[in-house]
């Protein structure tokens, strides 16, 4: 190599190298600025950790699903690199092996293991779709969602007791967002309502989100969930999941779990302050 093409690579690999720190430094940035993007974790299937009792049964369906599908990929493997060591073409060999057809019991096999299989899956995809769109309607906590464009508005009625509305407005930060409490160990049941476009209602946490259709009436099934949350406190990021037009990124709002006890405090210092 000459002279010179080193130091013309040397330094393009000097100017290089600042421009790789800011890509660095801005990939961090905008990792930092996704804080609302709930830890990948292997353990669960990458699924982040649940906060409802719902979010054990869309857990288990998860794992269920992926053992199932890892096996079937495990049997396939296997009897691909069988097939490809144990019956290839032999050399001295030149006719073609004994072609069979019509063989009853390998087209049974074929036909029914997948019909078994399909069969389980919808077993269980239906049986737990049907558990986690159940409503009992006996939730003591109800929250009316109201999805516009492009922020949220939430009316809790607790016991009968409905408490001043929470909206908010397009924001960059989910903590910023109109916040919606709820007590642990406390079934809720949503009802979503849109005046204007679908949005879709999401919680990561709760492992499940639903859209919001406008014009669905009130005893329309599509509008109604319910959850039952865990003994877990904290506050959780919510967002819009269905594109809904130009701010629909900022379309957050976040979810806040706590105790009974504070939960009471705050349902008595929301009516207090509706009172004045
Ligand atoms: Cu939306």
């Amino acid at each position: 190599m000459s002279p010179t093409r080193r130091t013309t690579r040397r330094s393009l690999a000097r100017r290089r190298v600042p421009r790789a720190a800011a890509l660095a430094l801005l990939l961090a940035t905008a990792t930092a600025c996704a804080n609302d993007v709930p830890e990948a974790d292997w353990s669960r299937g990458l699924l982040p950790g649940h906060i409802t009792e719902e979010g054990n049964v869309v857990q288990s369906l998860w794992n269920g699903a992926w053992i199932a599908a890892l096996a079937t990929g495990a049997v396939v493997i296997v009897l691909i690199v069988w097939a490809a060591i144990f019956h290839r073409k032999r050399r001295a060999k030149a006719e073609l092996p004994p072609q069979v057809r019509y063989n009853l019991p390998i087209e049974m096999l074929y036909t029914l293991i997948p019909l078994v299989m399909v069969s389980v899956f919808f077993f269980f995809t239906a049986r737990d779709s049907e558990r986690l769109t159940h409503v009992s309607g006996n939730a003591p906590v109800k929250v009316k969602v109201e999805a516009y464009q492009w922020s949220w508005r939430f009316t809790t009625t607790v016991n009968g007791k409905t408490l001043p509305p929470v909206s908010g407005v397009p924001v960059s930060d989910y903590n910023k967002g109109p916040q919606l409490v709820l007590p642990t160990k406390t079934k809720v049941e949503f009802d979503l309502q849109s005046d204007d476009v679908i949005h879709s209602f999401w919680v990561p946490e709760f492992l499940f989100k639903r859209d919001v259709i406008p014009g669905l009436q009130q005893d329309d099934p599509g509008r109604k969930f319910e959850v039952t949350t865990l003994d877990r406190t904290g506050v959780f990021a919510g967002r819009c999941a269905e594109l809904c037009g130009v701010d629909h990124s900022r379309m957050l709002f976040s979810v806040k779990l706590v105790p009974q006890a504070e939960f009471d405090q705050y349902i008595a210092t929301q009516q207090a302050g509706s009172a004045q």
